[in-house]
């Protein structure tokens, strides 16, 4: 058998679950190995060695391993065609834009109400729970509004890196209680929510779900 084309590392419902649905819209061929955290692979030298920080997506690429979820999205959209707006395209600086900001606004502050005592310490936790769980009210709505204003191909029911790392963000956010600062469901974005709504139903992310071991709707009832 022909060796796959990329190694994903991975941990059930962790940032891996986005790198994972962009290797399935590619159609290119992957293994898959899990992270065997309790272990504390994630400290092992030779998975360091990958990702020096010890985080969850690593994967191994032709072109030698990489990390960071944002950077491996693009790096497979450059190499697969079809998941974002060409290089060349007019579509291109306003994806970049839209891109970066949920990497940044989005992805970076959810990790913090996810881990809020490695910002401050476990005293601030509440703090800063409370503060950027705004921030991410305030920011997913920004996001809602410009696709609500401008349409854009690249965050529609076509699955695009942008549009899946999206959905899995909203994901999380989706599992928090009622009342939680941070909490963010399909129902309160009335432009992006129809649009998860349809995403979650193509065969890419079928088969993640399955491969997941999580219910179809991974973007509308997600836990
Ligand atoms: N900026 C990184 C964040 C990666 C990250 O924090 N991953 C989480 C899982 S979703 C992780 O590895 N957590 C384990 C830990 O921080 O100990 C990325 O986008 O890849």
């Amino acid at each position: 058998m022909s060796q796959p084309m990329y190694t994903l590392y991975f941990s059930p419902d962790s940032a891996s679950f986005i790198v994972r649905l962009a290797l399935r819209l590619t159609g290119a061929s992957f293994a898959e190995r899990q992270i065997d955290r309790p272990a504390g692979e994630l400290d092992s030298p030779a998975y360091r060695a990958m990702h020096p920080l010890g985080k969850i997506p690593a994967i191994e690429t032709p072109d030698g391993p990489m990390f960071e979820t944002a950077a491996i999205l693009l790096y497979l959209a450059e190499r697969h065609a079809g998941l974002a707006p060409a290089p060349n395209s007019a579509q291109r600086a306003a994806f970049l834009k839209w891109f970066f900001y949920t990497s940044t606004n989005l992805h970076a502050p959810l990790m913090q109400v996810f881990y809020p005592d490695r910002v401050a310490g476990p005293d601030c936790a509440a703090a800063v729970v409370a503060h950027q769980g705004a921030k991410l009210q305030e920011y997913f709505a920004i996001l809602d509004q410009m696709v609500a204003r401008d349409a854009p191909e690249w965050l529609s029911a076509k699955p695009s890196i942008l549009s899946i790392y999206i959905g899995v963000l909203v994901r999380w956010l989706s599992g928090f209680a009622q009342g939680h600062p941070a909490r963010i469901t399909t129902a309160d974005l009335p432009a992006l929510g129809p649009i998860l709504a349809q995403l979650e139903t193509c065969p890419a992310a079928l088969a993640v779900a399955q491969a997941e071991g999580c219910a179809p709707t991974i973007f509308t009832a997600a836990y």
